[in-house]
Parts: C-alpha cells; sequence; structure tokens
C-alpha cells in the first residue's frame, strides 16, 4: 500500500464529501429546487475516489450521467456543483447544462455525458492525446455495466488496446441498468471478462473497497503511463438511491438495500484509519462536522446566486 497516512485521510474526506453532497442533493431534489434528472452516487464513493487518488495533473477523466461523485474525487468545486445542479448562473455550466453536463477542463474532467456508453470514445481520444503529446498523461472512463453492452465501448477498447493507448477503463458494475439486473441484460458475471476479447487485462475488485479498487487502478495506470496499454477494471458496488431521484424503485428488494448498506464503503475505511491511529472518533465527528459546513456554504453559494438571464440563452452554445 503505497498511500500515505495524510493522503489516506484526504481520501476519506472526498468520500464523506461524496456522501454529504448527495445526500443535500436528494433534500434539494425532493424540494423541488433541481430542475431536470439527477442520478445519485451514495455508496459507489469508493470507487472514483479510489481511482482518482492515482491521478496526476496530465490526466482526463470521462464521466457518467452519475457524475457528482467522480468530480469530487477529482476535487471539483462542490460550491460550482451546487450552482449548477440549481440552474445557477455561477454554477460549472452557467446553470443551463445541470447535473449531466458538469465539465471542469482545468482539473481534465471531460464532462458528465447524459449519453450512456459515450465517455469510451472520448477516453480513447483524450489517451491518444497523451500519447501523441508523449506528457505521460492517461485517461480514465467510468461507465455502468449497463454501457459496457454498448458499442461505444468495445470500439474504444478495441482502438486503445491496438494502439497501447494509455487509457484506464473502469466498469461501476452496481448491478442494474435503470430497472434492469445485469443477469438480464448480459450472459456473463463478471464485466472484466470483456478485456481477453480485446488482449487486455481485466480484472474485478470490490468496488466498496477503497484500498482493493486504489491498487487496481494503480497497477493499470502504471502500466498505460509505461506505454503497455489500457486495462479494464471492474468495480463491483451498488447504488443505494434508485437510479434517478423520482424512481420508485420497485425492481428490486428492500432487502437487497440493506445488505449493501451494510457494506458501506465510508466507515470501512474509517476503521483503518483508526487501526493506524491516524483518526480519532473526536477527530472523526470534526471531520464531518467541517464536511458539513463546506455542503451547507456550497448549498448557500448556489441559493443566492441568480438565474441565468433570459438573453444568456443562445450563448455557449458553441464554441470559436
Ligand atoms: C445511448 C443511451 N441509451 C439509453 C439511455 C437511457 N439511460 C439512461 S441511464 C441508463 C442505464 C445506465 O446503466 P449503467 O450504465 O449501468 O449506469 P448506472 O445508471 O447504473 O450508473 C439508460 C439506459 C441513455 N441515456 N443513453
Ligand atoms: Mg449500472
Amino acid at each position: 500500500m503505497t498511500l500515505s497516512k495524510e493522503k489516506l485521510l484526504e481520501l476519506y474526506k472526498k468520500m464523506i464529501t461524496i456522501r454529504l453532497f448527495e445526500e443535500h442533493a436528494v433534500e434539494l431534489f425532493a424540494n423541488g429546487e433541481i430542475p431536470g434528472f439527477v442520478h445519485l452516487y451514495i455508496g459507489e464513493e469508493a470507487t472514483a475516489v479510489g481511482v482518482t487518488a492515482i491521478l496526476g495533473d496530465n490526466d482526463y477523466i470521462a464521466s457518467t450521467h452519475r457524475g457528482h461523485g467522480h468530480l469530487i474525487a477529482r476535487g471539483g468545486d462542490v460550491k460550482l456543483m451546487y450552482a449548477e445542479l440549481l440552474g445557477r448562473k455561477t454554477g460549472y455550466c452557467k446553470g443551463k447544462g445541470g447535473s449531466m453536463h458538469i465539465a471542469d477542463m482545468t482539473l481534465g474532467f471531460l464532462g458528465a455525458n447524459g449519453i450512456v456508453g459515450a465517455g469510451p470514445p472520448l477516453a480513447a481520444g483524450a489517451a491518444f492525446a497523451n500519447k501523441y503529446r508523449k506528457d505521460n498523461g492517461v485517461a480514465v472512463c467510468f461507465f455502468g455495466d449497463g454501457a459496457s453492452n454498448r458499442g461505444t465501448l468495445h470500439e474504444a477498447l478495441n482502438l486503445a488496446s491496438i494502439w497501447k493507448l494509455p487509457a484506464v477503463f473502469i466498469c461501476e458494475n452496481n448491478m442494474y441498468g435503470i430497472s434492469m439486473n445485469q443477469e438480464y441484460h448480459q450472459n456473463i458475471k463478471d464485466v472484466a471478462d470483456r478485456a481477453s476479447a480485446y488482449g487486455i487485462p481485466g480484472i474485478s475488485v470490490d468496488g466498496n473497497d477503497l484500498f482493493a479498487v486504489f491498487e487496481a487502478a494503480e497497477e493499470a495506470v502504471k502500466r498505460a503511463r509505461q506505454g503497455d496499454g489500457p486495462t479494464l477494471i471492474e468495480c463491483k458496488t451498488y447504488r443505494w438511491r434508485g437510479h434517478f431521484e423520482g424512481d420508485p424503485t420497485v425492481y428490486r428488494s428492500e432487502q437487497e438495500v440493506e445488505t449493501w448498506k451494510k457494506k458501506d464503503p465510508i466507515p470501512r475505511v474509517k476503521k483503518r484509519l483508526l487501526d493506524l491511529g491516524v483518526l480519532t472518533e473526536q477527530e472523526d465527528q470534526a471531520v464531518w462536522d467541517e464536511i458539513r459546513k463546506e455542503i451547507q456554504a456550497g448549498i448557500d453559494f448556489a441559493k443566492s446566486s441568480p438565474l441565468p438571464d433570459e438573453s444568456e440563452l443562445l450563448e455557449d452554445v458553441y464554441c470559436d
């Protein structure tokens, strides 16, 4: 394990930030303050944080419709994120994109994406750019189990493989594509098995175990930077909320949800920190309190920001 104690604490804080950001998004949505759809990442925090922990400045991320966790893990600004969710002028896309269009090029964050499976070709392109520029960067692509059936993923895996692109493909297998359980939508248990069709390594890990995710990502990123090509990592995880806020979630049992809640990734990291002596129970409370304040400040910022003016509607649609 190459993670220092300080880094471990930083990762723990990021996981808590994602959890609290999303829990507050639940409330904001229920209060009718978020126009459009939101897909929440609660329960999957270890995957985004474990993967991004190994990334550096020249690296890219292609995200999904469930992208808040990816951006927070990458260092996104929760103020700008809330402002975007609430459709405010101060948001990441000036309030005109919403949850599924948040991008931050200063962080190499190529964007959330409302098109399932749109990320893999973007990541392959970004990885090609890294290779062409010889800047030692890698491109990471998050995608779901549902997206793993799209041709876009398979084309991207093939190209990345034959051109040995510095890319890492992260399948967030949360067992469902909307209401459809994985066993109905594909005839395999491990999405990682698909890697063999492209002659690249494929590995399945417990996506709720920060350390397992980190170790797999560390290895894959090392391989990519060395010029050995892409890796497919499948992180087995679960979303606690419905597919989107408002989903009546009739396709799974309460018992299933409860079973997965017992595998909450956050207390697992806390336990490691306590065991290592990096954190005490008291300090843990302080960490949660500090992040709650940060989240509240983000919401206050968003709520006090103006909506975009009608006259700005057609601005920023195209760029020169
Ligand atoms: C090309 C395309 N097809 C269908 C949809 C509708 N859709 C939105 S999310 C989703 C399921 C995605 O499942 P998965 O990839 O497993 O991601 P998860 O929501 O589980 O994170 C579908 C089919 C879409 N947005 N884009
Ligand atoms: Mg899924």
